[in-house]
C-alpha cells in the first residue's frame, strides 16, 4: 500500500497550510518510516518490540525530537511531534507508542519542570537515544482518579524510599529512566503527591512479566513493582508535592500524542479499504461504500484540524488542556469508527494480508480510547470546562 498522507490534495494540507519547513520534515519522516518502521510493523503487531526502529529513531534524532537543541534534541515543536507520530502510526501503532511514550510523558515532564541540574544530566541520555523514557502513574486502584494512587515516598535523608506499584506502564523493562508518581503526603490529596526521576537499575524496582493486551502487541506494557526503591531526592521533579501537576501538564500534551496516533490508525485503515474497492471494483466502487469513504475521510480531517489546533496552542503557549482532551476523545474515537467500518466495507473481498492488517489496525485503535486518560476522563476535563469548573 502506498503512503497517501493528509486526505485533501493540491497545495495546501486540509484546512491548515503547513509552512514549506514542516511538510518538509513531514516527506523526511515519511521515508524514515517506509524503510524503518514499515518493513517490521507485522511483526510488531505480532508482539516483537520495536527495537530497530528505536535504535534508527535515535540514529535520525527522532528520539529527542520535542528536546531543545541546548539539551542535543531536535528542538522542534508539538505540531511537527503531531505529524512525527501520525506518519509513524500509519505503519505501527505499536512503534508509535513506543516512541510517542518515551518522547511526550516520558520526556516532556523533565522539560517542563526539570532542574538545569536535572535535564543537564538526562535530556542528552533521552535525546540520543541511551536512555528510553517512560512514565509511571496508573495503579490496579488508582487510574481514572489519579489523584488516589497508593504508592507512598517516605523521606529517609538525602533519599525517598518508594514503595508500591504501578500497572500498565508502556515501555516497562526497556526503559532506562521512569518518571514516577507517588505519595509524599498521604493527608492533602493530589498536593500530596510529588513526582521522581528513578532510573531502571534503582535497587528495589522491578519490572514484572509483560501483560496481555487486545491490541498494540509490540508496545511493551507491564507491572512495576517497588520495594523500597531508594532515589535521591535530587531525582525528584519540582518541589515536593508538586507531582500531580508535573503528571497533568505532561498528559496534557501527551494527549496531542495519542490522538495523532489514532488518526495515524485511521488513516491506515481507510486507505487499506480504498486500496482493496478499487483493485476489486475498479472505477465502479458501489455508492453506498463510497458514502462511506466519505464519512471516514470527514471524520479524519476534522480529528486533525483539532489535533493540530492543540499542538499549536501548546507551541504558542496558550492553554490547551481542554482542546487536547476535544482532539483526544475525537480521533480515538474515530479510530474505532474507522477501523470498524472499513472492515464493514471490504470483508466480503478480503485477502489474507488485509485481514491480517485490518484486525491489526481495529485492536489497536481499541487502546487509543483508552489510555493517557479514558475518553470518559477527555469528557470530565472538557464538561467542567463547559461547565466553567
Ligand atoms: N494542568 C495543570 N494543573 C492541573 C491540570 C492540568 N491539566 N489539571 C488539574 N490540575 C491541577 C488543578 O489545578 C488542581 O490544583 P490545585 O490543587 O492547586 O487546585 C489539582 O491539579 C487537582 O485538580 P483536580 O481537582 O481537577 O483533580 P481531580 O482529582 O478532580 O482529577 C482528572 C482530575 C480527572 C482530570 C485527573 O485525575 C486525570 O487526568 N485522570 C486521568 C489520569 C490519566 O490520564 N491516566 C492515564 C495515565 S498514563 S496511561
Amino acid at each position: 500500500m502506498s503512503a497517501p498522507g493528509i486526505i485533501a490534495s493540491g497545495s495546501r494540507d486540509a484546512y491548515f497550510a503547513l509552512s514549506e519547513e514542516i511538510a518538509g520534515f513531514r516527506d523526511q519522516v515519511r521515508a524514515w518510516v517506509a524503510s524503518h518502521v514499515a518493513p517490521y510493523a507485522d511483526a510488531v503487531g505480532c508482539g516483537t518490540f520495536p527495537q530497530h526502529s528505536l535504535t534508527s529513531a535515535a540514529e535520525h534524532g527522532y528520539m529527542g525530537i520535542v528536546v531543545p537543541a541546548a539539551y542535543g534534541g531536535m528542538g522542534r515543536d508539538h505540531l511537527s511531534f503531531a505529524i512525527f507520530v501520525e506518519e509513524v502510526a500509519y505503519a505501527c501503532a505499536s512503534t508509535a507508542v513506543a516512541l510517542d511514550v518515551h518522547a511526550s510523558v516520558g520526556t516532556e515532564p523533565l522539560i517542563l519542570t526539570g532542574s538545569d541540574e536535572q535535564k543537564a544530566r538526562y535530556l542528552p541520555l533521552l535525546s540520543d537515544g541511551s536512555l528510553l523514557g517512560a512514565f509511571a502513574l496508573t495503579e490496579p486502584d488508582a487510574g481514572s482518579d489519579a489523584a488516589a494512587l497508593r504508592t507512598i515516598a517516605r523521606r529517609d535523608g538525602d533519599t525517598y524510599r518508594l514503595d508500591g506499584s504501578k500497572i500498565f506502564i508502556s515501555n516497562a523493562g526497556h526503559a532506562g529512566i521512569y518518571t514516577i508518581l507517588a505519595a509524599t503526603n498521604r493527608t492533602v490529596g493530589s498536593r500530596g503527591i510529588s513526582a521522581f526521576l528513578v532510573p531502571a537499575d534503582s535497587e528495589g524496582l522491578t519490572v514484572g512479566p509483560p501483560q496481555h493486551k487486545l491490541g498494540l502487541l509490540g508496545s511493551a506494557t507491564a507491572e512495576l513493582v517497588l520495594r523500597n526503591c531508594r532515589v535521591p531526592v535530587s531525582n525528584m521533579l519540582g518541589p515536593e508535592g508538586a507531582g500531580f501537576r508535573v503528571a497533568m501538564l505532561a498528559l496534557d500534551s501527551g494527549r496531542i500524542g495519542i490522538s495523532a496516533q489514532a488518526l495515524g490508525i485511521a488513516r491506515a485503515a481507510l486507505y487499506e479499504a480504498i486500496h482493496l474497492l478499487k483493485k476489486h471494483h475498479g472505477p465502479d466502487v458501489p455508492q453506498g461504500k463510497q458514502f462511506v469513504l466519505a464519512d471516514i475521510g470527514t471524520h479524519i480531517e476534522a480529528a486533525r484540524s483539532l489535533t493540530w489546533q492543540a499542538a499549536r496552542d501548546c507551541d504558542a503557549g496558550e492553554s490547551f488542556t481542554t482542546i487536547a482532551s476535544m482532539a483526544k476523545l475525537l480521533s480515538t474515537d474515530t479510530a474505532m469508527y474507522a477501523t470498524s467500518a472499513a472492515i464493514d466495507l471490504v470483508g466480503d473481498i478480503m485477502e489474507p494480508g488485509a485481514i491480517a492488517r485490518l484486525e491489526r489496525f481495529f485492536r489497536d485503535a481499541k487502546a487509543t480510547q483508552l489510555y493517557e486518560g479514558t475518553n470518559q476522563i477527555q469528557r470530565v476535563v472538557i464538561s467542567r470546562r463547559l461547565l466553567g469548573s
